[in-house]
């Protein structure tokens, strides 16, 4: 038997009330030792007033909930003590609880136990974190789609498209007197092949779509000193977040800050001007900047229209030429440069590169409102599942036998369902019987 679980859900902080969470088969009999009625026999989900009770001493009056397994978020009997959201009052109550049989719980435990009780799958199990860590709402309706199981049926067509393949290969293999089985051959598995690779493409291009709404884009501000960076930052927050100076090599660390343009959040990188220095410090500040820009998903150089390009720009373009920069000069108010992307960092007009960052990063509207799997995990697991897929064609073209064929098969088959979570064997052998009535 699993211990019973306690832990705050509501943040340590002094609040008006605070929900202490405890899960697991003793959670009833635990809780009737500390409140003020008997829990032990509940049969079905009730709400209750009453007093926690350290012996005789009234610890609390609170309200608590209860719910009878299944029917819980972690499928376990669990308690949901509403108290006063004092930290002294929250620490007394979760310290009886533990005297009286509970463990506090580790981080995540409440929702692994819901996953490993069936109440969620991974997808959902990961959007939880996702809805409460969501810093912008379009980004937290991506997740809230996830946790209500939108993203997991994506899988659902895809799944079942493998199952059908695989189940008619092993039937066609083991089962050749099986008179109404589809004759499944090489073109079959070519044909049905592409498909399922076209199906897992369109997912991972959704996916990648819907991280960058999720996840934000990093945006590094590069260039030599002076040029405006700083400035440039500043004036993209509308805030007086980094010094700005006429001293050239003003910056030394990275100075960070978010902004939020229709729903992208973007992560915004000013860095130390970058040339040839002999100065120690900046130096460190350079390597530093270097650093950012390979880790960066948009690349800003930023150049000086007054002075234009020199030889520390050229050495930079060159430098960036893989991350394909978006060029900008600065300092238009001072010079225009026709044909480019102008801005005035000092005078706060930056329209032009919002316009420009918005065409580099390219979201269709559809990708705000489409549930996607859009985490790292859920897209590398695609393009695993992809890879094997199209081993499976090639092996198919090359006339290899169907059973190593579908070695492919069944190793993509089984990388979609661990996106999800699934039990593997159960879970293909139920697909298989529930097409055929093999072995009846
Ligand atoms: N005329 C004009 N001056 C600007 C503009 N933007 C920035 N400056 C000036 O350029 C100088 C350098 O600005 P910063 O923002 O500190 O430049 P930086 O690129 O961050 O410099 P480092 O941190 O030293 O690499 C300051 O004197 C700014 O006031 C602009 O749009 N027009
Ligand atoms: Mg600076």
């Amino acid at each position: 038997m699993l211990d019973t679980i306690v832990a705050l859900a509501t943040p340590a902080m002094k609040s008006a009330i605070a929900v202490i969470r405890i899960s697991g088969e003793e959670s009833f009999e635990i809780v009737s030792k500390v409140f003020s009625k008997n829990l032990s026999n509940l049969k079905q989900r009730d709400v209750h007033y009453g007093y926690i009770k350290d012996k005789e001493k009234v610890v609390d009056e609170v309200i608590l909930i209860n719910y009878v397994k299944p029917h819980s978020f972690t499928g376990e009997n669990s308690v949901e003590i509403m108290c006063h959201g004092s930290l002294l009052i929250i620490n007394e109550i979760i310290e009886l609880l533990i005297s009286k049989g509970a463990r506090l719980a580790t981080k995540g435990e409440f929702s692994s136990r819901a996953y490993m009780n069936g109440r969620i799958d991974l997808i959902q199990a990961e959007a939880i974190n996702d809805v409460i860590n969501a810093t912008s709402k379009e980004a937290k309706a991506l997740s809230l789609m996830s946790l209500q199981g939108k993203t997991t049926k994506l899988l659902t067509p895809l799944k079942a498209a493998l199952a059908d393949l695989l189940a008619n290969i092993e039937v066609n293999i083991d089962y050749p007197e099986y008179k109404d089985i589809e004759v499944v051959n090489k073109d079959k598995i070519i044909i049905e092949g592409e498909k399922l690779h076209n199906q897992i493409k369109k997912l991972i291009n959704e996916g990648e779509e819907g991280a960058k709404i999720k996840e934000g884009i990093n945006v590094a501000l590069v260039g030599k000193p002076n040029v405006g960076k700083s400035s440039l930052l500043n004036a993209l927050l509308k805030e007086d977040k980094a010094i700005v100076t006429d001293v050239a090599g003003t910056t030394r660390d990275i100075v960070e800050g978010d902004i939020t343009i229709k729903g992208i959040t973007f992560h915004l990188l000013d860095t130390a001007g970058i040339h040839q220095s002999e100065d120690i410090v900046e130096n460190i500040g350079i390597n530093k900047a270097k650093r950012t820009i390979d880790q960066a998903d948009i690349v800003v150089l930023i150049l000086d229209s007054e002075r234009g390009l020199d030889q520390d720009d050229e050495a930079l373009l060159n430098d960036l030429k893989e991350k394909k920069p978006l060029v900008v000069y600065n300092k238009m108010d001072v010079k225009y440069h026709q044909g480019a992307i102008n801005i005035s960092a000092k005078n706060h007009q930056v329209d032009e590169l919002i316009f420009a960052l918005m065409k580099r990063v390219n979201i269709s509207d559809e990708s705000f409102s489409r549930p996607s799997l859009n985490n790292a995990r859920q897209i590398g697991l695609l393009k695993k599942a992809d890879i094997d897929i199209l081993k499976a064609i090639d092996d198919a073209r090359s006339d290899l036998p169907l059973d190593l064929v579908s070695v492919s098969l069944l190793s993509s088959y089984n990388t979609i369902l661990s996106i999800i979570g699934g039990n593997v064997d159960t879970d293909l052998s139920k697909e298989i019987f529930a097409r055929f009535c093999v072995g009846k």
